[in-house]
């Protein structure tokens, strides 16, 4: 396999793209984080690629025990599209997982960087209507909890976790977003470039509503496009109680270390 990249600690991380690179340049890179998926990464790849050929993703990997970064080394050596895997080797967490794409993205020098997850519950096949709104704007989230957006499969309580977690955050912080909580989502280089990506916070997945606040604090545009999220159907859940209740505690600290951020004009949404 080609080394299109180096490694961004000494041995602990290793980066590469695939084996026969595509001439066509890199319009979208969506970052995938990923702990034994190894059922579903392949398929979710493969439907992204359907999309367009200037689409690409960045599977982040943190050494899965099922060998996720393994089916995706095969997949380098026989596709021809923008497939690019970041394999990490200690320092475990969607947090900062989410973070080492996000830099890695900004490296290559993408113009538009977005993040989901590889278990199914974000299909790929919104990811058009998404692109096509980020004209005009700093970011798009997709969301379930506009008008047409929807949730399939899941339980009652698992959705009304996700409404009060929204609520509680919209109060906290008054990010004007319906679904503050949607890791489906993609930004302009030139936001994602006002992030302090070394010195964040949030080492889990709070990251997701830290950076947020901080292109909101900042004035980013962002606008909502209503998606149909679906229950996991394979694989393991890696969310618990403890994970909720961490992260939604760290909202008061992102306020009282954001406040002061404020560039003069304050961010919308529509
Ligand atoms: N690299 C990396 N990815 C992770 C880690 N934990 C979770 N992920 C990935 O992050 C995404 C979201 O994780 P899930 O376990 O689906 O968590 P969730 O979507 O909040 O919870 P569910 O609704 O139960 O699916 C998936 O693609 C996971 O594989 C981690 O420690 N490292
Ligand atoms: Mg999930």
């Amino acid at each position: 396999m080609s080394q299109t990249g180096c490694a961004t600690s000494p041995a602990k991380s290793t980066f590469a793209g695939p084996l026969n690179p595509p001439e066509v340049p890199l319009e979208l890179l969506m970052i995938i984080p990923t702990y034994n998926e190894s059922e579903n990464i392949i398929g979710i790849i493969e439907r992204i690629l359907a999309l367009s050929p200037s689409w690409g993703v960045l599977v982040v990997d943190d050494h899965s025990p099922d060998r996720t970064w393994a089916a995706v080394e095969e997949y380098q050596k026989t596709c021809q599209s923008h497939v690019y895997l970041l394999h990490r080797q200690s320092d475990r967490g969607r947090g900062k997982a989410g973070i080492a794409g996000f830099k890695k993205g900004l490296e290559m020098g993408v113009p538009i960087i977005g993040e989901m997850d590889a278990d199914g519950s974000h299909a790929p096949e919104d990811l058009p209507e998404i692109y096509e709104k980020i004209r005009g704007f700093d970011g798009v989230i997709g969301s379930r909890l506009v008008p047409g957006g929807q949730e399939e499969g899941r339980p009652f309580s698992r959705r009304l976790i996700t409404r009060l977690a929204n609520r509680y955050i919209h109060f906290v912080l008054g990010i004007p977003l319906r679904d503050i909580t949607s890791g489906y989502r993609i930004f302009r280089r030139e936001i994602l470039q006002q992030v302090p990506w070394d010195h964040l916070v949030s080492q889990g997945p709070s990251v997701l509503q830290e950076i947020l606040y901080i292109m909101f604090r900042k004035g980013a545009r962002i606008a909502e496009v209503p998606i149909t999220f679906r229950e996991r159907v394979l694989g393991a859940s890696t969310l618990n109680g403890k994970i909720l209740r961490d992260s939604l505690g760290k909202m008061i600290l992102f306020r009282k270390t954001y406040r002061t951020l404020d560039t003069g004009r304050t961010g919308s949404a529509l």
